[in-house]
């Protein structure tokens, strides 16, 4: 009997000192829990001898209840005192403006491309989406460049394992894709898309940008169409007061080949690093689709003619933004494209 007696004094003054829910919880395990030091109490009646086994197992149920009771009330005031803490802590506001969630958006490059694909969308272009991973001889062959043609060192090339496939240097293939899948009708489509190059990094170059591509294919299609079509291109896209200027050039898919520069919008065509001091940016490539590629897409050089053109919406995002270095692009600095 003075055990358990014993028992419930050490049991409450333990309890005094458990002073927040989880030392109440603990001290809960210990005494009363399953294997705790009252239901041992309460097993230990088996050993007690039969005359005085009755009033041992009395006290030591009492003793259970007191330190329940106890434990509950104790329980209770403690939940009653956190309540009143957080009732006299300073209000909440519900005025105070909330936080912002911080929001996305599309990166430069996407902006560009869409803008460019809707001036051309405009103008009565289609979409297309030709393929990144191409095979040699649509990349090079089809467009006029057999093996070992000179003119494939224009394009320094990622070749896979697999022989024959390569990550496409240009748009350009998709010129024959579209040609082989729509002909003899005529065409009118902008090739977007990912291009990739071995070449050095530079604050100008990366391995890996977008080129958009355009085709248009008919019959009684000139030089003179190509012509105003990038005007309107170059008048929606930088502002109407732009001026353009065409220059002879080299690519073994077209000819004639031209490239065509637009004055410095940064400089106004005074001179500037962009510019290199000439006053001009050089925009885009294009020409007249070569004969040759006609007949590789299907088309009858005889009846069809057509032009093509190709530029690369980072360079024309740089001139837009005054961008310096093409590096940012890629970099994944947020700094960077949350200016977008
Ligand atoms: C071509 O790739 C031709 N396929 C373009 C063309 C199409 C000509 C149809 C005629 C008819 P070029 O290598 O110049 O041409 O690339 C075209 C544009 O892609 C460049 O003006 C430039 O804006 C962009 N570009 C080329 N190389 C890079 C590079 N390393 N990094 C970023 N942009 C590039």
């Amino acid at each position: 009997m003075q055990v358990l007696e014993d028992l419930e004094a050490k049991g409450l003054a333990e309890l005094a000192q458990a002073t927040d829910e989880a030392l109440l919880r603990l001290w809960h395990g210990n005494w009363l829990g399953r294997t705790g030091h009252v239901p041992a109490a309460l097993k230990r009646v088996a050993e007690i001898p039969p005359q005085e086994r009755k009033a041992y197992g009395q006290t030591a149920n009492r003793v259970k209840e007191t330190l329940t009771g106890a434990y509950e009330k104790a329980l209770e005031r403690e939940r009653e005192a956190v309540l009143d803490r957080e009732l006299q802590a300073p209000p909440l506001d519900p005025t105070l403006p909330g936080r912002n969630a911080p929001r996305g958006g599309l990166h430069p490059s996407t902006q560009t491309l869409r803008r460019i694909l809707r001036v051309f969308g405009d103008l009565g272009y289609q979409a297309y989406r030709s393929r990144e991973v191409e095979d040699d001889e649509t990349n090079f062959g089809l467009l006029n460049m057999p093996p070992h043609h000179p003119a494939r060192d224009m394009w320094d090339t990622f070749h896979t394992t697999t022989p024959g496939l390569l990550l496409r240097t240009h748009t350009s293939p998709g010129q024959i894709h579209v040609m082989r899948e729509r002909a003899p009708a005529p065409i009118r489509v902008v090739l977007p898309g990912m291009c990739h190059r071995y070449e050095q990094i530079t604050a100008r170059s990366e391995i890996m940008f977008h080129q958009v591509e355009g085709l248009c294919v008919g019959e009684g299609i000139t030089l003179a169409d190509l012509k105003g079509t990038l005007e309107v291109f170059i008048r929606r896209m930088f502002g109407d007061s732009r001026q353009m200027r065409i220059r002879s050039s080299y690519f073994p898919f077209t000819e004639p080949s031209i490239e065509v520069d637009m004055d410095c919008m940064l400089c106004g065509g005074a001179g500037c690093a962009v510019c290199k001091h000439s006053g001009w940016v050089e925009i885009l490539g294009a020409g007249m689709v070569h004969p040759t590629v006609l007949r590789n897409g299907g088309y009858d050089p005889a009846r069809f003619s057509g032009f093509a053109f190709g530029m690369g919406p980072e360079r024309i995002t740089m001139l837009l933004s005054g961008i310096d270095d093409i590096r940012y692009f890629w970099g994944n600095d947020l700094r960077f494209l949350g200016q977008f």
